[in-house]
């Protein structure tokens, strides 16, 4: 019997993922959230999980260690998509990527006056190309992590950043200036694996379409 593999994050991926799973009739034996395990079985014996850094999902679906995965529009981005198929755009774990900077700064001034700006980011190629097109000098330094903290204390004028509430950005008396792109979580599947177990990836593939639909 054919295997697939899937390869999901915790946290709000596979909050938003587990009923799509679930409509596909796919369920995992434990919860990911408080089981340490890396790989997960499933209700159905030839479909196993496994649990990765949501940064990491293309690259074990580009390389074939998975078959399928689900990963947002930002991580893939970074990743450039290569080996990739992404079939369905999932419409979840939705936020949008922003420019953002303290709330004194004179944002568009400093864009005008064509300034040099450093700019703090994880999403440091999806940085890359937004300030090119709009033809903006920047200084890229890339952040694992808590980019909200940098323009605070004079690493960076400004960010790119996920925002979903802008709670995160008000807490740290920071503003949003220009949105980048719209973000939410794609269905992404290995191109070879898609040719060579299509009987066991289509129905999966089906019943998410389905899902989201409704
Ligand atoms: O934690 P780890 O380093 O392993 O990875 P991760 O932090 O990228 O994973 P996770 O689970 O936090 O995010 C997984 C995916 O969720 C991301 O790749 C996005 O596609 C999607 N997503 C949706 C978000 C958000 N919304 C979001 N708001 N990811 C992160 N955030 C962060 C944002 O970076 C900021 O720090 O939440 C904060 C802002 O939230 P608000 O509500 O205060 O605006
Ligand atoms: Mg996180």
């Amino acid at each position: 019997m054919t295997d697939i593999t899937i390869a999901l994050s915790k946290g709000r991926i596979f909050e938003d993922t587990a009923p799509l799973l679930k409509a596909a009739g796919i369920v995992a034996l434990d919860d990911p959230e408080s089981s340490r395990k890396l790989i997960l079985a499933t209700n159905r014996a030839n479909v196993r999980l496994i649990i990765v850094r949501a940064s990491d999902v293309p690259t074990y679906v580009q390389y074939g260690a998975a078959d399928l995965g689900i990963a947002g529009k930002d991580v893939l981005h970074e990743h450039g998509g290569a080996g990739l198929y992404q079939p369905l755009d999932l419409n979840i774990a939705r936020c949008r990527m922003m420019v953002a900077v303290p709330e004194g700064f004179d944002y568009d001034s400093a864009v005008r006056q064509g300034a040099r700006l450093r700019i703090a980011t994880k999403y440091v190629q999806t940085a890359r190309e937004h300030f090119a097109d709009k033809g903006v000098h920047v200084d890229l330094i890339k952040l694992y992590g808590s980019m909200e903290l940098a323009p605070l204390v004079g690493l960076a004028d400004a960010i790119v950043d996920l925002v979903s509430s802008g709670n995160t950005l008000k807490a740290n008396h920071l503003k949003a200036v220009e949105e980048i792109m719209p973000i939410s979580a794609r269905l992404i599947i290995n191109q070879a694996a898609l040719k060579l177990k299509r009987e066991i990836i289509q129905p999966v593939l089906d019943a998410f379409s389905d899902a989201i639909k409704q």
